[in-house]
């Protein structure tokens, strides 16, 4: 075990979830005694959740891995750094050389975003690869606020945030911040500030297959057949549009599309799409009126209206009910940021779809490939076939569609790499794995979860341990691959030959002052000089962070779009709304399997790597299949019954729990579970490993406009599991 820097209370914020909690560890004789909720902080004011605790199980875990490990014919083999450094990069620029720059490919998982090193070292690193094949898990999650947020605003990290302190009226679609703890809106202690929105004579709405554990906070709650909500929205519009409800302020100064919005809207009224929703007509006039009438109104929508076959679509027309009813940029709407580091001003956007995926031509977005489309570029022959992957704090046979698929895939690849602290369903298939020291052993600042934030801070978490001898971070790793890839390649401008020399010596904290500095609250930034600016040291002074005050108006001048207008009817999705009409609205296809599948979150889950801590699993099996008693009765399921599960792609055994919080036609599997696969090594999940969602989920359901995996258009069967013969 490493060696606390003192004894005594250390404050940090918590890097699981998006809320950036902030955290008050004490520490005793070198280990951690307690972690709580620190009431010093400005933001979260000692509000955590029962994942807090776990990173204490995380840091002690033996299972957690701390030196590289080679993969042998008799088994995993400790090799030092050195080795391990010079043999990825070997085996990578070999493979390049034989194949060529795209015979690598790479993936990024979401715990890369929570994390200062790898947000800063990742993309020197991708980008040393010089390949086309990367992805990420922002094709299986937020992909579709990113294009939407390009197209009207101008930039893909535009992305506006519910202001949920200051709204009025807070309708939410396929999201459940309940739970999740809010996502794409940090805001820590959801649950209180739902609350506290009802108190002050707010209104929520929730619009959800599910009655979720967000639901049972609202006024209100909707159910709605998955995939359908680009309908719903539609139908939002044309009621707006129809019964003069249309009042965007200040924004129509410099808004461009309205008129085309309008007659997009025309041909759905409320009556046209009740039958394929499920929400009857009346109920969406009669949120069309409240939602235009309050005072302050936000429409938010989350990852169940994201990784559908419209998610693009969806995205984009929640930002416009926002901007039609002046609820963008206004407080109490949905709001810019302006974070004390702007990655907005530092990151570039680039035009979407400047190459496409060789199977099956899926589009580019951010220079990224859709992840849906993994395994068919290593399985599929030819010039530009993946041989080699590098995987990044990422699971993606238990987070990608078909996972079982890519699963079948990863032993074909002549070289595996993957930098993760966990020998697990992904990284079991890698010939070598590098395990980064732990996250309490790491400096922590949230570059993009400040931007994202429901109030502007900041905060700087100094390491809390030291690494134990001999271990390397995350960024270390990165860098150190990023030279070997990069030697013997000599830059072509000077330009890139600065940038490499530079890189080759900064650190995440250089960088990170670099950042605050140039900021907009920085000592060289918006404070021009001024003694009272933000800098790394500073930052270091206020251990709970600082207040930056509630979200202010940023628009025109926070647009990145060419004339500095919000584009309200995009080309690519006002066409796209062809196929809304076309797919949504036509008779359904018989696919043989009768009920549409959708995932849940769980408070004592995060993803698919915390399975591993006995106290966020113990208690009551949580995997379980959520079905109507209507769907239940029909099939002669009782609750605790084993079901089997299939779908085209795959089939899964677990109990079955019959309740109403889905609607009939619908059932529902947490993600994440699924740590039975032999090879990992992970003692307490393998316990009750839970069955994976995605091995049902089916790679080739997709957005085909930017690509996001269409979860909740998953078709399945349900039956009973009959006993086996004795
Ligand atoms: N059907 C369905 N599928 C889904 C979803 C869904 O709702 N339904 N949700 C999707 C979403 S939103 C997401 S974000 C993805 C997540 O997909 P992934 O990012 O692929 O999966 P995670 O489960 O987050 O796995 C994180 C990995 O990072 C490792 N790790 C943890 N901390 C560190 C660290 O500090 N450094 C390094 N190097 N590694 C670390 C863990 O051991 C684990 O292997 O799943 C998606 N998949
Ligand atoms: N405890 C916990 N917290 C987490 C995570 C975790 O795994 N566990 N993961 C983190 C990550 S990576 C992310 S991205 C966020 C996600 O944060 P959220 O988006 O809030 O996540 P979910 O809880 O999956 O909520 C999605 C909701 O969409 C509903 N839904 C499914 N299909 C549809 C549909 O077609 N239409 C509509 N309207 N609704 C639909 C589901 O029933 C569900 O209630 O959570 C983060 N926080
Ligand atoms: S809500 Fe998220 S950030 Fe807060 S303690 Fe829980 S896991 Fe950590
Ligand atoms: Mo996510």
């Amino acid at each position: 075990m490493s060696d606390a820097r003192d004894d005594g209370m250390h404050f940090r914020t918590c890097n699981l979830c998006e809320a950036m909690c902030g955290l008050a560890v004490e520490v005793e004789g070198g280990r951690i005694r307690r972690i709580a909720g620190d009431k010093a902080d400005p933001f979260s004011r000692g509000h955590v959740c029962p994942k807090a605790v776990a990173l204490r199980d995380v840091h002690e875990d033996p299972d957690r891995l701390r030196r590289p490990l080679r993969r042998t014919a008799g088994g995993w083999e400790a090799v030092s750094w050195e080795e391990a450094f010079d043999e990825a990069a070997a085996r990578l620029r070999e493979v390049q050389a034989r194949h060529g720059r795209d015979a690598v490919g790479v993936y990024l998982g979401n715990p890369t975003v929570h994390h200062l090193g790898a947000m800063l070292f990742a993309p020197p690193f991708v980008r040393s690869l010089r390949t086309r094949n990367r992805f990420s898990a922002t094709s299986v999650d937020q992909l579709p606020h990113h294009y939407a947020a390009h197209f009207m605003f101008g930039h893909p990290l535009l992305i506006p945030v519910p202001d949920v302190d200051r709204t009025g009226f807070f309708l939410i679609l396929g999201a459940n911040p309940a739970a999740s703890n809010g996502s794409l809106m940090t805001a820590p202690g959801m649950r209180r500030r739902l609350r506290d929105l009802r108190e002050r004579g707010g209104t929520v709405v929730v619009v959800d297959p599910r009655r979720s554990e967000t639901a049972a906070l609202a006024d209100a709650h909707h159910f709605i057949r998955p995939g359908t909500d680009a309908l719903f929205l539609l139908a939002m519009l044309h009621t707006l549009f129809a019964e003069g409800l249309v009042r965007p302020g200040r924004l129509a100064g410099f808004t461009d599309g309205t008129a085309r919005i309008e007659a997009l809207a025309a041909s759905f009224p409320p009556e046209r799409v009740a039958e394929r929703t499920g929400i009857d007509a009346a109920a969406v006039r009669e949120l069309a009126r409240a939602f235009a009438s309050a005072e302050r109104a936000v429409c938010y929508g989350r990852i169940g209206v994201s990784t559908q076959a419209f998610g693009a679509v969806c995205q984009w027309l929640i930002n416009v009910v926002n901007v039609v009813t002046g609820n963008l940029d206004r407080p109490g709407g949905a709001m810019f940021t302006t974070p004390a580091v702007d990655v907005v001003r530092q990151a570039k956007g680039r035009r979407p779809g400047r190459w496409k995926s060789r199977v099956r031509g899926l589009p580019e977005f951010g220079g990224e490939l859709p992840v849906a489309t993994l395994a068919e570029e290593i399985l599929t022959g030819g010039e530009g076939q993946i041989r080699a992957l590098v995987t990044f704090a990422g699971n993606p046979v238990l987070s990608t569609p078909n996972g079982a698929g890519l699963e079948g895939a990863l032993p074909k690849l002549d070289f595996m790499l993957s930098i993760d602290p966990y020998l697990n369903e992904t990284t079991r298939h890698a010939h070598l794995i590098l395990p980064p020291a732990g996250a309490l052993e790491s400096a922590h600042y949230d570059l993009v979860f400040h931007l994202l934030a429901v109030r502007n801070t900041a905060k700087y978490s100094p390491a809390l341990f030291e690494p134990e001898p001999g271990a390397k971070y995350d960024w270390e790793i990165l860098r150190e691959l990023r030279k070997r890839m990069e030697a013997g390649r000599r830059p072509k401008r000077v330009g890139a030959w600065i940038r490499r020399k530079v890189q080759d010596r900064m650190t995440p904290e250089r960088m990170l002052d670099l950042g605050l500095r140039l900021g907009p609250y920085g000592v060289w930034g918006g404070r021009k000089l001024s003694r009272e600016g933000l800098s790394l040291k500073r930052l270091k002074r206020r251990p709970h962070g600082v207040d930056l005050g509630p979200l202010a108006p940023r628009l025109p001048e926070r647009l990145h779009t060419p004339d500095r207008r919000i584009h309200l009817a995009p080309e690519a999705l006002a066409e796209d709304v062809k196929r809304v009409e076309a797919e949504l609205l036509a008779t359904e296809a018989d696919v043989g399997f009768d009920l549409t599948l959708i995932g849940r979150r769980q408070l004592r889950s995060n993803n698919s790597w915390m399975h591993n801590v006995e106290r966020l699993v113990k208690g009551k099996e949580r995997c379980t299949l959520l079905i109507h008693p209507s769907d239940a009765e029909a099939r002669g399921i009782r609750s605790g019954q084993p079901v089997e599960v299939r779908s085209r792609v795959g089939a899964v055994v677990l109990p079955a729990e019959v309740s109403d919080e889905v609607m009939p036609g619908v059932v529902s599997i947490p993600h994440g579970w699924g740590h039975h696969r032999p090879g990992v090594r992970l003692r307490v999940a393998e316990r009750r490993p839970g069955v994976s969602l995605n091995d049902l989920t089916d790679d080739r359901l997709v957005d085909p406009l930017c690509g996001t995996a269409a979860f909740s258009n998953a078709r399945v069967a349900v039956r009973l599991r009959e006993p086996e013969p004795a």
